[in-house]
């Protein structure tokens, strides 16, 4: 017999009076609201192993989302569409014992490389980050990672590397998202290279001190803190070095609306809304404004600093 948990009950509870008030807020703030998707209740992730890791520096101190939060609402189209799916599809998700990521193209270390030997050596740091998604809603995540540029020099890119590109598992027996044409799969993404060199660009292996759920990009993805969080790519199985701009799948999608770049902007809207603020969740309201380069610009404006953001979006 299936047991209900109480706390589930009150879940269900909380989402349906919260459902009714969206409603009437929405009606009423005519979009200025996002999705209500994330109430729809979902168990958050269990709980993983512990991670050995030191605090960044690079870390805002703003408080951060609730791990219940952030593994109830996903986006990983792998997984299906809405913010509830990955938290339900993903915990069968079993990233492979041992995960390999190929390296390839402009490069002489090109190979196989496990995650395991990824990591030997690497020293684990909490990043706490702002994250902005394109969609209008921002967290504050707590990840566990090491810099991307660790791994980079490792792979011992040739002169012509200008670009970085990235790939998720393909795997329509695991990832049932993958049977809808929504997105064109696997996933890809990419960086120039000096992003990707940029101290503040990591790979992730955790959250909140554990190892990362599958709903967040298990066993290892990228974080760039101050694009758009579609740039962040999950479940990582290929790095590739290239000499020209890669595609990603975003742009395929709708190039108009999702550049290469997508640094975050609150001056150059999406063309179906405004970029100029954000929700941060579990606010719905978009009250907060959004920050160019997602607050980041000391940071990383300089990388920019020849180029037109709008053209450039
Ligand atoms: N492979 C893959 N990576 C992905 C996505 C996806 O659908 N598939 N969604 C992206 C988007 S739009 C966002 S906002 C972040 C969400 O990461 P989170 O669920 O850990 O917050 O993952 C990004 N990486
Ligand atoms: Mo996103």
């Amino acid at each position: 017999m299936d047991r209900i948990r109480s706390s589930e009950i009150t879940d269900r509870r909380v989402y349906l009076n919260r459902r009714a008030f969206i409603a009437t807020a929405l009606a009423a703030t005519g979009g200025a609201l996002v999705s209500d998707a994330h109430v729809r209740a979902q168990e958050p992730a269990a709980h993983g192993r512990k991670l050995i890791t030191v605090r960044s520096p690079s870390s805002t101190n703003e408080p951060p989302n609730a791990w219940e939060h952030l593994t109830t609402y996903n986006n990983f189209y792998e997984f299906g569409t809405r913010k509830s799916d990955p938290a339900k599809n993903a915990p069968r998700f079993r990233p492979r014992q041992p995960w390999t990521v190929a390296i390839d193209g402009e490069c002489a270390k090109k190979g196989d490389i496990t995650l395991e030997d990824i990591l030997k050596g690497q020293t684990l740091e909490d990043r706490v980050y702002r994250h902005r998604c394109v969609e209008g809603w921002s967290m504050v995540i707590p990840w566990v990672g090491f810099p991307l540029a660790n791994l980079i020099k490792r792979c011992e890119p040739t002169s012509k590397a200008r670009f970085v590109e990235f790939t998720t598992l393909h795997d329509v027996g695991q990832m049932p998202g993958q049977r809808s044409d929504v997105l064109e799969w696997p996933y890809v993404e990419g960086l120039r290279m000096d992003e990707a060199l940029h101290p503040l660009t990591v790979l992730a292996v955790g959250l909140y001190g554990e190892v990362l759920p599958n709903q967040n990009g298990a066993p290892l993805r990228l974080v760039v803190p101050w694009k758009y969080g579609f740039k962040g790519i999950k479940s990582i199985v290929r790095i590739r070095f290239t000499e020209k701009q890669p595609v990603s799948s975003w742009q395929i999608q709708w190039p108009a609306a999702y550049g290469f770049y997508a640094n975050v902007n609150p001056t150059v809207d999406h063309p179906d809304w405004s970029q100029a603020t954000e929700a941060r969740l579990p606010s719905l309201f978009k009250t907060t404004r959004t920050l160019l380069f997602n607050g980041y610009g000391n940071e990383v404006a300089g990388l920019y600093s020849s180029m037109d953001l709008r053209k450039n979006y």
